[in-house]
């Protein structure tokens, strides 16, 4: 992998994938790819999509450039034990006030057809298209290092992202603000 693609992928781990509307009422946490090689023909995305409207939404589509097709996968065990691929004709719901988790070996978001290949580290994006809230486009980096299991109940993981936002936010405002204001009017 190139350096570039590297930081950028250090980047994104580090900060919360949204779309800059206003009011949200989607919001997309810690997505990742997988490829099996860097020529591989398919890769899978994983996320936790959040819905933090008080109606129901279900993700129905996405698409990416990097990709011929797009669709949305679930794993289940057939008649012989083996765990197989298949579309969710109906997508994925994602209850108000809950979330969906696209993991391995679960619910995934499936590319099919990559035009380049995805190696390690790279970065692509993928649109998401929801029911109600419309489409999310969302930058997402390849990472085969990532575990299996996607534990949301990770501790050091949610403590790091709510301590950084949060005094971030009020300490660049207040300041910024309060000088501006002050200067500008006094002349
Ligand atoms: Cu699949």
């Amino acid at each position: 992998m190139t350096i570039r693609s590297l930081v950028a992928a250090m980047a994104l781990s580090t900060c919360l994938v949204t779309p800059a509307l206003a009011d949200p009422k989607i919001m997309v946490e810690d997505a990742y790819a997988r490829t099996a090689s860097d020529s591989a023909k398919s890769g899978a995305s994983f996320m936790i999509i959040q819905n933090m409207g008080d109606s129901d939404d279900r993700l129905i589509a996405a698409r990416s450039d990097v990709a011929a097709r797009v669709e949305l996968h679930t794993h289940k065990e057939n008649a012989e034990g083996l765990m197989m691929m298949l579309p969710l004709e109906d997508g994925i719901e994602i209850p108000a006030g809950g979330e969906a988790l696209l993991k391995r070996g679960g619910d995934h978001v499936m590319m099919m057809g990559l035009t380049e290949g995805l190696a390690d580290g790279d970065v692509f994006s993928l649109t998401l298209v929801f029911e109600d809230a419309g489409e999310i486009t969302l930058d997402v980096a390849v990472d085969r290092g990532r575990k299996a299991s996607h534990d949301h109940g990770d501790m050091k993981h949610g403590g790091t992202h709510d301590g950084g936002h949060g005094s971030g936010h009020d300490h660049g405002h207040d300041s910024a603000h309060g000088s501006d204001h002050g200067s500008g009017h006094d002349h």
